[in-house]
């Protein structure tokens, strides 16, 4: 099962591609990279040992050209891809493709993606799995008439979701039947502009949740470990900008519940690679599934610091048929926080790309910057604002809060704004300090 990876192309920009091409590095391993013009200039084009422009600016030009990529890993004979997240990351017809090619896609199999990107339909899967799920229809509605029935029995507040859907669009809270026809509708017509797929379902409305989300790995001999849990909470418009491990707002018990739901629904599903199980968890703490993602995410950095794993290096080793550690062998250790740090007004988040004109970031025990940028950098404006993510590890939340804070000063950025100053103000706020956050919380606290 699987064959030794010797050459991977890096199908990702960004931070995310210099932090893979850091550990295929360290691996012993050969690293390609594709670029589109407008990051020729990227230091990770430069240090990878081989690099190929496959296209203009615009993403659909180049991180997204399907044929430029997969020509890109033919002509360097690449034995994988590794895709990051985001672009291709979930797109099960780039990974059908990849394997057409006998090029490994690193990532599951092409019908677990497709099943995990139907929301609708992962959530059936969970049910038959026995994962909790939040109450709501059975798969897709038929209509309005339906909805009101459905609403009917559940009880209102109810929210709309896009099957298709994810991240926040194609959503509405009905308070009401009054609203339903109105919501009904408009959720359908955002999706099916956004997703070309109109397919509505619904869920009990759940009042001011906390995102709980758990951070699994499977390989190819059905052996799945978790990496423990993070708390995503703090998001501005489903953008999430503060992730911390472990999710103290659990108890010890909820927590093992929760590890114990994932690690089953990764073995339901015959998972493969790394992957993550989003919780929405209420003021009871009562957990519900709410959607997976098949990719690695940007926060995996935190899971890293307190497992000590690196969690590429995980699914490069599964992607070439060897076998995990076991859970035994994973032990997680004091607490780990993330500011994601985009190049936008700290203020009102307008986005500011341009010149980076002074680059100074912290250093020091236990503190991680995960970045592509250096100075006179030119933040283009064509992709993403994040431009660093900023990762300390420490005893425990007390403590990480402090070394953030310790961090956060060091950091000196000129030329664009940032908002580097938005993440003092939170890690200086009462209400994160003593755990009294929402996945609302920025909305009512932070407007704009
Ligand atoms: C919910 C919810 C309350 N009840 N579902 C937002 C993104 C999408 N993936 C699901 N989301 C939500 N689903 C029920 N049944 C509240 C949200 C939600 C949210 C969830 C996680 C993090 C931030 C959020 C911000 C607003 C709404």
């Amino acid at each position: 099962m699987g064959k030794k990876i010797n050459r991977i192309l890096i199908a990702n920009r960004g931070e995310i591609a210099l932090r893979a091409l850091r550990t295929i590095k360290e691996m012993g391993k050969e690293a390609v990279v594709v670029y589109s013009t407008a990051d020729r200039d990227a230091i990770y084009v430069k240090q990878a040992d081989i690099a190929i422009c496959i296209g203009g600016a615009k993403s659909s030009d180049s991180y997204l050209n399907i044929p430029a990529i997969i020509s890109a890993a033919e002509i360097t004979n690449s034995d994988a891809i590794f895709p990051g997240y985001g672009f291709l990351s979930e797109n099960q017809s780039f990974a059908e493709i990849c394997n057409h090619h006998n090029i490994k896609f690193i990532g599951p199999r092409p019908e677990t993606m497709a099943l995990m990107s139907d929301k609708s339909k992962a959530k059936d899967v969970m049910v038959k799995a026995g994962i909790p799920v939040i109450p709501g229809s059975d798969g897709a509605l038929k209509g309005v008439q339906e909805a009101k029935e459905r609403a009917k029995e559940i009880g209102y507040p109810v929210i709309l979701k896009a099957a298709a859907g994810g991240g926040g669009r194609g959503m509405r809270v009905v308070e009401d039947e009054s609203q339903m026809e109105n919501s009904f509708l408009a959720a359908e017509s955002e999706a099916v502009s956004a997703f070309g797929d109109g397919r509505i379902y619904m869920e009990k409305y759940i009042k001011n949740p906390r995102h709980v989300e758990v951070q699994i790995i499977a390989d190819s001999y059905g052996n799945v470990i978790h990496l423990g849990e993070r708390d995503c909470s703090l998001q501005r418009r489903h953008q999430k900008l503060i992730e911390e491990t472990p999710a103290i707002l659990l108890d010890d018990e909820t927590r093992s519940a929760i590890q114990q739901s994932a690690i089953e629904a990764t073995k339901y599903i015959q998972y493969e690679g790394a992957g993550t199980f989003e919780f929405l968890v209420d003021s009871d703490l009562n957990y519900y599934f709410m959607e997976m993602n098949t990719r690695l995410q940007v926060e995996h950095t935190i899971s890293e610091m307190v497992s000590g794993f690196d969690i590429v290096e995980l699914m490069i080793k599964v992607a070439e048929g060897e076998k995990l550690p076991s859970q035994d062998e994973v032990e997680l250790k004091g607490h780990a926080i993330e500011c994601r740090i985009t190049a936008e007004d700290s203020k009102n988040f307008i986005p500011s790309p341009g010149k980076v004109s002074k680059w100074i970031v912290p250093g020091g025990k236990d503190v991680r910057v995960d970045t592509h940028v250096y100075q006179d950098y030119i933040v283009p404006p064509y992709y993403d604002s994040m431009i660093a993510k900023l990762i300390v590890h420490s005893e425990n939340r007390e403590k990480a809060i402090r070394k953030m804070l310790r961090a956060l000063d060091e950091f000196q950025v000129s030329g664009i704004k940032t908002t580097i100053d938005f993440h003092k103000s939170i890690l200086k706020n009462p209400d994160f300090v003593n755990n009294q956050f929402d996945t609302k919380y920025l909305e009512k606290n932070y407007t704009n």
